[in-house]
């Protein structure tokens, strides 16, 4: 009996080792998404697996990194960010990776920020991962044109306001490809369970929640046929989604890039 539970319990740990590193997920982090005023706000750009505080793959210098910020009926203005951003060593539970950050001024209204990385190898899987990133982050409760598309390569379109969650409410969104919605686009879901801290750029060790099984670190839910997903938050802090694949036969350097797109919301408790 008892060699029997090792030979399941070996087992067990082999098949553990062998899951693809899937759940890859690119964050924009920064604090609080609903500020009552502006100011300096951190944003530290992060590649990694936030549920776990795993693995932190190393981020090339990004693409393009860009705020898009409206006010009202404003016509959005979009700002450059990609010269102000400085490298920095992300530490995880099980490594360093290389990660940016920068600083902002954010004023009132509406801020989108967006990220267009440096496509990223990944050995175990054979292919380039390109996750199209954004969140925003809102001063003083002023709306601003959060509905609209920024117009990013592949992009997820909020339908709900991404800073007004409270624990409890659906988040809904649009996956869209070249600005068109992606019928049934798959997307995975991650809580981000370690809190980022900023100072030391690692993520604290302490988990907010465990999971019960593997299947609960990254949840999956599928679009409909319109490219819309519903998802209900269970609790507060921040949500990462990141739609994948959305241009199956997208190649970068001759290979196999799944181009992807992620977003970040923070969810508040009714206290
Ligand atoms: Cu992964």
């Amino acid at each position: 009996m008892k060699k029997i539970i090792f030979v399941l319990l070996g087992l067990v740990v082999s098949l553990s080792l062998t899951i693809p590193a899937f759940a890859h997920f690119q964050m924009i982090y920064t604090p609080e998404c609903a500020l009552e005023k502006g100011g300096k706000i951190d944003l530290k750009l992060v590649f990694t697996h936030p549920f776990e505080a795993g693995h932190t793959m190393d981020m090339g210098k990004p693409e393009q990194f860009f705020v898009v910020r409206s006010r009202g009926e404003n016509e959005p203005k979009k700002t450059d960010l990609l010269q102000t951003l400085k490298p920095i060593t992300w530490t995880s539970l099980t490594n360093s990776g290389k990660a940016w950050e920068t600083e902002y001024s954010a004023r009132g209204g509406d801020h989108i920020f967006c990220l267009i990385p440096e496509p990223y190898w990944e050995p175990a899987d054979s292919f380039y991962i390109k996750q199209n990133t954004k969140v925003i982050v809102n001063v003083g409760g002023e709306p601003g044109k959060w509905m609209e598309p920024v117009g990013l390569p592949t992009e997820i379109v909020p339908l709900s306001k991404p800073y007004d969650r409270w624990t409890g409410n659906v988040f809904q969104g649009v996956v869209m490809l070249n600005g068109k919605p992606v019928p049934g686009a798959e997307i995975e879901i991650e809580y981000m369970n370690h809190k980022p801290l900023l100072d030391k750029n690692a993520f604290a060790k302490e988990a907010a929640v465990e999971a019960p099984q593997d299947a609960f670190v990254l949840q999956t839910i599928f679009a409909d046929a319109n490219g819309v997903f519903t998802f209900g938050i269970p609790r507060a802090g921040w949500w990462g989604f990141a739609a994948l694949d959305l241009d199956p036969d997208y190649t970068y350097k001759d290979k196999k890039c799944s181009r992807d797109a992620v977003i970040w919301i923070k969810a508040v408790d009714m206290k």
